[in-house]
């Protein structure tokens, strides 16, 4: 048929690559391997072209790599637990286990529609007990090592509704379902203990060479590691009372004229107790309390204070600072208290001026001796500088301030020098259903007993519904919280919190490689074979939570002895976003473009063909309707070449000969197959251009279809040369687009799958470029140009300069001096 129906091509293909299971892979020790991986769905209820662009990428790279002969892992699974499942539970009343696996089963069809090479031997759901099961029993071991451990943390709280809401669950502080204002309210939490690894975490930010330089740095920065003092400042008047802070800065201890305090900071009380402020600042206290947290500690408020009555001393000044608690000081960083340098730091400076507090310049810039008054600051100087109406630190730079006035107070027991970081340890607790379990049990007699191995797993009952406000079931589910004590025997009961669903995601990725192992949760052997994951391919959304907690787990892993590597993902690609009309894809916006719509408007092949082509990966790519329709037409394109000459091209084997052998177009045809394998082989390689590999694809097909209808058919080497044209187009386009590729290469006459293929070296001779453009001048200036083939001797470059038309206008009648030549690049004629 000359026209190109994709449909029927598509489909046949995908049933046979099934059938004859193409895609599984097992260790193969004669084989170097390659882990592909993408990052896995959560099961939402479709695909959507995010992913269809992620799993696109995944999917060249994964079928390249194996046609060059990697014994290549490429699997897919689902990432089940989590929220919109109770949301839908709540709105469509469907079990959100059903709902799931109905999504899973609907999603996976999709994928295999799209034709991505998975082992689909190796798929799991995370919310399978089979999964999770080895989840609990990591957890167990965490515990055991004091990885994992119990703390009272704050949760958002709906009073009317007596439930704890997630973050998405909070709008505009307010409840989302009876919108009365949300608590911040203290609950046991369990934690893990990120932080007993966060110098391994930050080192290994420094050696990570294959992962974008700017997911690393964002990495950092959620570490933030910070060298500082912590500087003790006495109170007025209480002997028994110091108040500690945590500073960078303490070159600017003498500009220190209050204090702030966190809210929840344990001396508040203390400190306002009995003075007329009292009732003020425990009122703002219980308002902060309530704001959102993220709000507070990402500075979205507006500075806020109140005094508390207290002072304490500046220790090098010997000044009284008022005390203040301000809104902005969190309790989790530091010491939660802060002291206050309003000439040097903008946040202080604004605080200052807002409740009139006095501001003392400590520090001028380096390059001027001019000291700007108080009076004429209109914000904070805050680079580092030279100190000044700093006594007898005065004249120092800030850096030697900083260590010299840290180990003057460090003599007297009042300072020493603090490593601080931003990292927390990672709160898992969610009071949630749809998750899984935390294996623990309280006992009246024993405290918290973990559930004994052998009893794991601990299921997540599926008999249960949401409860009406949303919350969850398990904590009034009698049949799941009610068991008796592993340790006495006595009553006791259940943890009825779930894992964040960052848990599961943390290593699923390891689970890959042996996904069908059921004595253990890895099998050490299939795991040393397949892991570190090779090429990690996700949105950069992940750039710090899900890949700094995998990251964690695996450390974690390995010092438990579960894995013996370091470091989950030796290299990632984090790919732009999917964009239409100049926004991100949403339903909110009503800019979305839906897969299976595009499926079947054009097949599988151009819709991962237009994901591929219309950008770089880590650029955003916009989606446009030409562009979908200019990747369908190349294909057909592609197609109709073959259709219109299969006659002839079925006769002939391709051209391997030498280029020495061919002329004039044939020639440069075979060149350009040459060259663009070289191109597309390093596109792919070495950089993941897909889309100028395919721009170069594109050239060689346009010469192709030139050669056919301008070359010498008479000439023994035309159809071969054609053919090598073509199998070259199909097999280099295979790892974008699988299907048509497999089916012309069917067509041709070969059995074999095109994935089974070895990927074409190209003859570096070919490649050579044998044309060479020269400049052609009189007297020095540029009257023509010619292409020459490079090989030509410089008597003859000499000779075809003098015999060209324009040249000969400047140069007859007149005596020629001499003839300079610039080999491959420019002829001169000199004349009288
Ligand atoms: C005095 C000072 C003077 C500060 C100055 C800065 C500039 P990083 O680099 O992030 O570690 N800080 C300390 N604990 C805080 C808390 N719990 N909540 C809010 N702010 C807190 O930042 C350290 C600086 O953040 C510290 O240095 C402190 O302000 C503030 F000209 O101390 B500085």
């Amino acid at each position: 048929d000359m026209k190109y129906h994709p449909h029927a091509i598509e489909e046949k293909w995908q049933r046979l690559w099934e059938s004859e299971k193409l895609f599984e892979v097992k260790e193969d020790p004669s084989k170097e391997k390659f882990y592909v991986l993408e990052m896995f769905p959560y099961p939402s209820g479709r695909i959507h072209m995010g992913h269809v662009r992620n799993y696109s990428i995944g999917d060249v790279v994964a079928r390249f790599l194996r046609m060059n002969g990697y014994n290549v892992l490429h699997p897919m699974g689902w990432d089940a637990f989590g929220m919109p499942a109770e949301n839908a539970a709540i709105k469509a009343g469907i079990h959100p286990a059903k709902w799931t696996y109905d999504n899973i089963d609907y999603m996976r069809r999709q994928l295999k529609r799209l034709g991505f090479s998975y082992d689909w031997s190796r798929e799991f759901a995370t919310c399978d007990p089979s999964y999770y099961k080895w989840e609990q029993l990591f957890f167990l071991k965490m515990y055991e090592r004091g990885l994992a451990y119990r703390k009272k943390a704050y949760v958002n709280w709906c009073e009317h509704c007596q439930t704890v809401l997630a973050n998405e669950q909070v709008e505009q502080g307010a409840c989302w379902r009876c919108e009365n204002p949300v608590i911040q309210k203290e609950m046991e939490q369990w934690f893990l203990k990120i932080t007993d690894y966060v110098d391994e975490l930050l080192d290994y930010t420094y050696r990570l060479e294959g992962w974008p330089e700017r997911v690393l740095v964002m990495q950092r920065n959620w570490i933030g590691k910070s060298h500082g003092s912590e500087i003790d400042f006495p109170v007025e008047g209480r002997d028994d009372l110091k108040i500690t802070v945590f500073t960078t800065r303490a070159d600017t201890l003498f500009g220190a004229t209050f204090m702030s305090l966190a809210p929840e900071h344990p001396l508040v009380p203390e400190l306002c107790k009995g003075k007329e402020q009292e009732q003020r600042v425990l009122a703002f206290v219980e308002e902060a309390k309530k704001a959102k947290r993220s709000d507070r500690t990402e500075d979205l408020l507006e500075k806020e204070g109140v005094f508390t009555g207290s002072y304490c001393i500046n220790p090098v000044t010997g000044e009284r600072m008022p005390i203040f608690v301000a809104n902005f000081v969190v309790m989790e960083y530091g010491t939660g208290a802060v002291m206050a340098v309003p000439a040097h730091d903008q946040r202080d400076f604004e605080f200052a001026k807002k409740y009139n507090l006095p501001i003392k310049v400590v520090i001028r810039p380096e390059d001027s001796d001019l000291i700007p008054s108080a009076e004429e600051l209109d914000h904070a100087f805050e680079d580092d500088g030279v100190l000044v109406n700093s006594g007898q630190f005065s004249g120092l730079s800030s850096e030697d301030a900083r260590r010299a006035i840290t180990e003057h107070l460090a003599a007297q027991g009042m300072a020493r020098f603090q490593v601080q970081y931003r990292l927390r340890d990672w709160g898992i607790s969610r009071q949630r259903y749809w998750g899984a379990p935390i294996p623990v049990v309280y006992c009246d007699s024993c405290g918290i007993v973990p559930v004994p191995e052998d009893q794991l797993p601990v299921v997540l009952p599926l008999d249960l519904e949401l409860l009406p406000n949303g919350g969850s079931p398990l904590p009034v589910s009698e049949s799941f919280y009610r068991t008796s004590c592993p340790k006495c025997g006595g009553p006791a009961r259940r943890e009825t919190d779930t894992m964040d669903t960052f848990v599961e995601s943390s290593w699923y990725f390891i689970r890959f490689a042996c996904a069908d192992e059921n004595s253990q949760p890895f099998d050490p052997e299939r795991v040393r074979h397949w892991l570190p994951v090779d090429q990690y391919i996700g949105g950069i959304e992940h750039a710090v939570l899900h890949l700094l907690y995998s990251r964690f787990f695996v450390k974690a892993l390995r010092d438990m002895g579960y894995v013996d590597f370091d470091e989950p993902f030796k290299r990632l690609l984090t790919q732009g976003m999917v964009i239409k009309d100049g926004a991100k894809m949403s339903k909110s916006k009503g800019n979305v473009v839906d897969p299976d719509d595009m499926i079947a408007a054009y097949g599988a092949d151009t819709v991962r063909l237009f994901c591929l082509f219309a950008s770089p990966p880590e650029k955003d790519l916009e989606w446009s309707d030409q562009g979908i329709d200019g990747a369908y037409r190349f294909l057909g394109r592609v197609w109709r070449f073959v259709a219109e000459n299969i006659e002839k091209l079925r006769e002939v084997k391709p051209f391997s000969g030498d280029i020495s052998g061919l002329q004039g177009p044939l020639a440069g045809l075979y060149r350009k197959s040459h060259q663009t394998i070289k191109k597309v082989t390093e596109d792919i390689r070495d950089r993941y251009h897909f889309n100028t590999a395919i721009a170069a694809i594109m050239e060689l097909v346009n010469l192709m279809y030139q050669v056919r209808d301008r070359g010498d058919e008479k000439d023994p080497a035309f159809w071969p040369v054609l053919r090598h044209a073509v199998e070259t187009t199909v097999i280099l386009l295979s790892p974008m687009v699988p299907h048509i590729t497999e089916e012309i290469w069917h067509e041709l006459g070969y059995d074999s799958f095109l994935l089974n293929q070895p990927w074409p070296s190209y003859d570096e001779k070919a490649v050579q470029e044998d044309e060479l453009l020269i400049v052609i001048q009189v007297n020095g200036k540029v009257r023509d140009r010619m292409t020459v083939s490079a090989g030509t001797s410089e008597e003859e470059l000499k000779k075809m300069a003098l015999e060209r038309e324009k040249i000969r206008q400047y140069v007859d009648g007149k005596e020629i001096r001499k003839i300079v030549v610039v080999p491959g690049k420019l002829v001169n004629v000199v004349v009288a």
